[in-house]
């Protein structure tokens, strides 16, 4: 590896580590081909970076071919995925257009949204990523629709208080998800697998929302049901319901004799450890670990921790190599 790579060019390595998609790699490679510096030295980089934007095309391009367009396959970003399920007209739309910056369509009649649009929902210092779908029920599943929610992180199912029927919405929700295996109820009616949701009570706005979401929560006290509105209030609750329900951390690097870096903290699944850190901030750390320092979860600020610490959320980690 040449020494002489400037720092724009490891900021624009880090993303690629840390790309998720075919697109989002191919998006950093070229940006670490544009900020390379142009000698001798990088030549065979330079040559590598290539091939490898070549051969990600190309396999993008095959996939394509094979498969087809997908319009209910939606490109993950973001901290984490959260695709809304609802009953027609429930609200979903609006709830999106209200946390997230995504053109929907609200409309006061049912089925006004015939496929997936995502949003990306400001929370604190990342984005969890919204999807508002086409409305389903027991006897409405849109062909397609079943595979986007099998993809998310998490499920929103949102119901609409402000009808009597918020009830059998729930249920009918609950008992379609889990005919597709998409999510799974103990007989407790404890969420064990395999996609975690939140359950949302929509329109509390309107008279008698109140009332129905009484009864909702005496006949499902097993399942956690947020009040809002997506006129207003609730959603900032909601919001952080829904970066709970996810169960990620929040992980900010810092190289040794700097500060570190609160720009953009790395994402990573609850429960993860020094070593999971590691292996996202490049592939051979891992190996030649030793240990950590740690500001945040620790007793003392710069603690030094062993390779299989267990970080915590907004946690600050020096690895020592
Ligand atoms: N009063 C009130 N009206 C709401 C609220 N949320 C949505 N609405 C209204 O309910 C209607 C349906 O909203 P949409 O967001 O289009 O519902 P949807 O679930 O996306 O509908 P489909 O895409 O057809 O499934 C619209 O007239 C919205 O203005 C709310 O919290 N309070
Ligand atoms: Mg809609």
């Amino acid at each position: 590896m040449p020494a002489n790579l400037t720092q724009q060019y490891h900021k624009a390595e880090e993303q690629y580590r840390r790309a998720k998609t075919p697109e989002e790699k191919i998006k950093a490679l070229q940006e670490m081909l544009a900020v390379i510096p142009k000698h001798k030295g990088t030549e065979k980089l330079q040559a590598d970076i290539k091939s490898r934007i070549a051969r990600l095309k190309e396999e993008g391009k095959k996939k394509k071919q094979s498969r087809g367009f997908n319009p209910f396959g939606v490109e993950k970003q973001g901290a984490g995925q959260v695709v809304l399920a609802g009953y027609p007209n429930s609200g979903k739309s609006a709830l999106v257009g209200a946390l997230s910056r995504a053109k929907v369509k609200v409309a006061d009649y049912p089925f006004s949204t015939p496929l997936p649009v995502s949003g990306m929902m400001p929370y604190e210092d990342t984005y969890i990523q919204l999807v508002d779908t086409p409305p389903v029920s027991p006897d409405n599943i849109p062909p397609g629709i079943i595979g986007t929610f099998r993809e998310a992180d998490a499920l929103l199912l949102l119901v609409d208080a402000s009808t009597g029927e918020c009830l059998d919405q729930l249920e009918g929700l609950l008992q379609l998800l889990q005919e597709r295996e998409v999510i799974d109820l103990s007989e407790e009616g404890e969420i064990i697998a395999p996609i975690p949701f939140l359950v949302a009570a929509n329109k509390m706005d309107l008279p008698g929302a109140a009332d129905n979401l009484a009864v909702l929560r005496d006949l499902r006290p097993d399942v956690e049901i947020s009040a809002i509105s997506s006129t207003g209030s609730g959603l900032e609750q909601l919001k952080e319901k829904l970066f709970a329900v996810l169960d990620i951390i929040r992980i900010y690097g810092k190289a040794p004799g700097r500060p570190a870096d609160m720009t953009q903290p790395f994402i990573l699944k609850r429960g993860s450890t020094v070593i999971d850190f590691a292996e996202m901030v490049h592939k051979d750390f891992p190996e030649k670990l030793k240990s950590a320092l740690v500001w945040g979860s620790t007793r003392f600020d710069g603690q030094a921790v062993p390779r299989d610490y267990v970080l915590e959320d907004r946690d600050i980690v020096e690895l020592q190599l």
